[in-house]
């Protein structure tokens, strides 16, 4: 890793410029005291980082350390621009106003939102901060793409700095409906942020229609031409529905490596080569309906439905926001149902439900999706649901059944998983029966249809798709490719 060496001054003039809360990089403490690099490879890194490169565009965003003062720098050709969080913005704007006050009350409020105060001044603060960092990064009349619900004040402080900018915004998580977004104390100030950008964009239909519905309720905005624009400021802001996605050829080649195979069979063998091997992979957050499912477990036991020495449940849950009180309190809830379904169920030597608590690198979690009979994924509330589409990428073979909830953005478009209501326990449960014992020719069924829509419907897509919404010419074609 290199830095700009002249204070990050060659970095500037970016045609192109993505911004998110956090960079595609993160900054490690060392206990030493030094400070390293980490890549954090997510979904939205990759999807971006092509474009990025193609485009030699820049990155704005938080480092993911408090009080990192750092000038910008080159990555592996990307160009990055820190942003500055202290301690205390990211107590007040990150873990308060982001993911105290707007995750819950988004996810259709499944834990309550606190609303405080010094948390939105947090919010307006880190927000204005990080408009003035993207104006001076950005060349004249470039474009910028503004990821998610921390940011989303930012394209109207843009505007205001830069109104020679084009500026899309991208939701990742659900816009709730117009009754619960109107409990936040500052839903104007959002909603006109929000407006600020030529385009806005959302997972679903759904949330779109609910962010129309509310600008032109609660600001001056009046419904545009299109069912898809509205009009405010004398500027038309389009919106629109921009399901993401998976690399999908990628991941479904890796599953398909003589490594990975070799592993899934492996990890069935630790298992105890049981018959039915369930699986679940989330995030560890309360709005992923974790214990919906181990509860929908327990019961069939206790039915006796199922048995213990021919069914093995794994849950894989990574490490989450683990400061903020929600996830504590869940964290305890769910090792108690583990404690609990195994103190009842397991034997020496043979679990039936295997609880880690870990992250896994890609190719493991690629074995854990080809060894898995039954994927289940019960959000009670998600965006779209990335775990699902993996899930899929990963069955070349048509093996393995998807249940999945109706509450994520996913079952818009895998209408042929096993679709679940997760507030439904006595359903949830069927649910999963059912795909313990479907026959493999209904498996193979529906598996294939799945695949239909993820393996055509990729990242790749998405991001190119908005991209045309907002009017971002394609990049000339490099002859060296
Ligand atoms: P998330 O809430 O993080 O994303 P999701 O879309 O499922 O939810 O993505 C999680 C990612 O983390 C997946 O790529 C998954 O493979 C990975 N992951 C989960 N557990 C893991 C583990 N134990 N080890 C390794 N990797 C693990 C938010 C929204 C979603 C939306 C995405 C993208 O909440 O609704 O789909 O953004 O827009």
């Amino acid at each position: 890793m290199t830095d700009g060496g002249d204070g990050g001054k060659d970095l500037m003039g970016a045609e192109f410029v993505v911004v998110a809360n956090r960079l595609p990089v993160d900054l490690e403490r060392l206990p030493d005291g030094t400070q390293r690099w980490k890549h954090s490879p997510g979904g939205l890194v990759t999807a971006l980082e092509p474009m990025l490169r193609s485009r030699e565009g820049a990155w704005v965003g938080w480092p993911g350390l408090a009080d990192a003062d750092l000038d910008p720098l080159v990555e592996d050709g990307l160009k990055l621009h820190p942003v500055r969080l202290s301690a205390q913005d990211v107590e007040d704007y990150y873990e308060g106003f982001s993911n105290s006050t707007l995750w819950p009350l988004y996810h259709d409020v499944v834990a309550p939102p606190a609303y405080h105060r010094h948390w939105w001044q947090a919010y307006v603060r880190v927000n204005k901060r990080f408009a003035k960092v993207v104006a001076e990064v950005a060349a004249p009349g470039a474009t910028v793409w503004i990821q998610d619900y921390q940011l989303q004040l930012l394209p109207a402080e843009l505007r205001t700095l830069r109104p020679d900018l084009r500026i899309g915004f991208f939701l990742h998580i659900p816009f709730p409906p117009t009754e619960l977004f109107k409990q936040l104390p500052w839903r104007d100030r959002i909603i006109e942020g929000l407006l600020g950008a030529d385009l806005v964009g959302f997972h679903t239909p759904g949330g779109a229609r609910n962010f129309r519905q509310l600008a032109t309720n609660l600001t001056a905005a009046t419904p545009g031409h299109g069912r898809n624009q509205v009009v405010y400021g004398g500027r038309t802001v389009k919106v629109g529905a921009f399901p993401i996605s998976i690399d999908s050829a990628a991941l479904a080649e890796l599953s398909r490596s003589p490594q990975v195979q070799d592993r899934a069979r492996q990890i069935r063998a630790d298992l105890g080569d049981p018959e039915r091997v369930i699986l679940g992979v989330d995030r560890l957050d309360y709005t992923k309906g974790i214990n919906v499912r181990l509860l929908g477990l327990e019961e069939l036991l206790a039915e006796g439905r199922i048995d213990a020495e021919n069914v093995v449940m794994v849950q894989l849950a990574t490490p989450s926001r683990e400061r903020v009180e929600h996830y504590r309190r869940m964290r305890n809830d769910i090792e108690q149902s583990v404690g609990r379904i195994n103190g009842e169920y397991a034997r020496v030597g043979h679990p039936v439900l295997h609880y880690l608590h870990q992250s896994l690198p890609r190719d493991e979690l690629a074995a854990f999706f080809v060894a898995a009979d039954v994927m289940l994924v019960t959000p009670l509330r998600d965006g779209m649901n990335l775990v699902a589409k993996e899930y899929v990428a990963c069955r070349s073979d048509l093996g393995g059944v998807l249940v999945l909830s109706e509450f994520t953005g996913a079952a818009i478009e895998l209408k042929d998983a096993v679709l679940v209501n997760p507030h439904d326990t006595d359903g949830v449960k069927n649910a999963l029966y059912a795909a313990l014992t479907m026959s493999s020719d209904e498996g193979r069924r529906r598996m294939r249809a799945l695949r239909r829509q993820v393996m055509t419907h990729d990242v790749d897509r998405w991001a190119r798709s908005f991209l045309d919404a907002l009017g971002l010419p394609a990049p000339e074609e490099n002859p060296d490719g």
